[in-house]
């Protein structure tokens, strides 16, 4: 991504559904920021520096000029929607009926346990669930890491607890939130009802869809408000764990036409490239992918190879001549010389 000169640096993951929603958000509002990567795959967000940003070890975390630290994406986008409007359209409406509905809406999003639902959807067949999960959501790698990540979130959490003390209050918070949670995704009919809060969520935005005669309408304006940023990101994160079918193409029109739409926003392209860029950046690093690399290289330098042993005017490239490389084209203007005294040589 680049890197503007501005102060504001937003800490981020890019398969995080938080941090999309705020990359999302100022890319709409045309804000300069800069990035820092935490990959919380890798614990990074449980580093003694990106502790003292965010206690609960979670991206996204904005940072203004160094001086000002917000955890939390709710959080951050309230506070640059307060502090970088000027000049900018506002994401929250003026006419007080669409910004209440617009905050409703927002709020109900921003409630809806989408962890609980990515890593749940790893813990069930797929074939009973329906789904048609995407790259790298189908891969066999991404569904062990989940599984592997509700095995130990809670035993990592309480070893950093031993390490940090300072953060125990915050930290056995979360971890009862997450056993809370947890028991959500290991009981299939508790995931179902999960899923339900989803579907209840995306029926009210389907009524207030269908309500608009304008076709060209957003969720409750004809502007893009920060409630589409949060359905957006939720369609996006929904469709790339397979649930498209049960959740929008089979029973609400509204919400399928919509996310064809907001799909062509590209504040959403940006938000959603990042993790693309971040998966071909793994795949090149993994052993995997240094091969794929190096097998590309010596094929096209073979390839190379091969187009100039053929075709190149090696008299043009006297270096190629001492590898004995390339097409031994005649000059035309020595053509005839070397015919004459190639006659000599052959006529007796
Ligand atoms: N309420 C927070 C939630 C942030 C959150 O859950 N972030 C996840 C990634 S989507 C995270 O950093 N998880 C790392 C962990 O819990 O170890 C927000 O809105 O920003």
């Amino acid at each position: 991504m680049a890197s503007p000169n501005t102060d504001l640096v937003l800490y981020y993951f890019p398969h995080s559904f938080y941090s999309q929603k705020v990359v999302m958000y100022l890319h709409e509002k045309k804000i300069p920021f800069r990035t820092k990567l935490v990959n919380i795959n890798t614990g990074k967000q449980f580093s003694p520096e990106f502790l003292a940003m965010s206690p609960r070890g979670e991206v996204p975390v904005l940072v203004d000029q160094n001086t000002r630290t917000i955890p939390d994406s709710q959080k951050i986008i309230d506070y640059l929607e307060d502090n970088f409007s000027n000049g900018n359209q506002k994401l929250v409406p003026n006419d007080p009926e669409s910004k209440t509905r617009c905050e409703q809406l927002n709020h109900q999003i921003h409630a809806l346990k989408v962890e609980s639902l990515t890593y749940g959807s790893s813990m069930f067949n797929r074939m009973d669930l329906g789904l048609n999960p995407k790259f790298p959501f189908n891969t066999p790698k991404a569904r062990q890491q989940m599984q592997d990540i509700v095995t130990h979130r809670v035993a990592v959490l309480r070893s950093q607890i031993k390490l940090y003390p300072q953060y125990a209050g915050v930290l056995n918070q979360k971890i009862a939130e997450i056993e809370e949670n947890m028991a959500l995704i290991r009981n299939r009919d508790k995931y179902e009802s999960l899923l339900l809060q989803f579907e209840k969520v995306l029926d009210e935005c389907e009524a207030e869809l269908s309500t608009h005669e304008d076709q060209n309408w957003w969720l409750v304006s004809c502007k893009i408000t920060i409630a589409d940023i949060s359905l957006a990101i939720l369609l996006h994160r929904l469709w790339q764990l397979g649930f498209e079918f049960r959740m929008w193409e089979r029973s609400r029109p509204t919400l399928a036409f919509y996310y064809k739409r907001i799909q062509r926003n590209s504040s959403f392209q940006k938000a959603i490239s990042m993790s693309t860029e971040f998966n071909l950046s793994e795949f090149l690093r993994s052993p995997m992918g240094v091969g794929a690399v190096g097998f590309i290289a010596i094929t096209a330098i073979a390839l190379g190879g091969y187009y100039i042993w053929k075709n190149v005017d090696s008299s043009r490239f006297g270096f190629l001549n001492l590898f004995g490389v390339g097409k031994k084209r005649v000059p035309p203007h020595l053509k005839d010389i070397r015919f004459t005294e190639a006659r000599q040589r052959y006529i007796p």
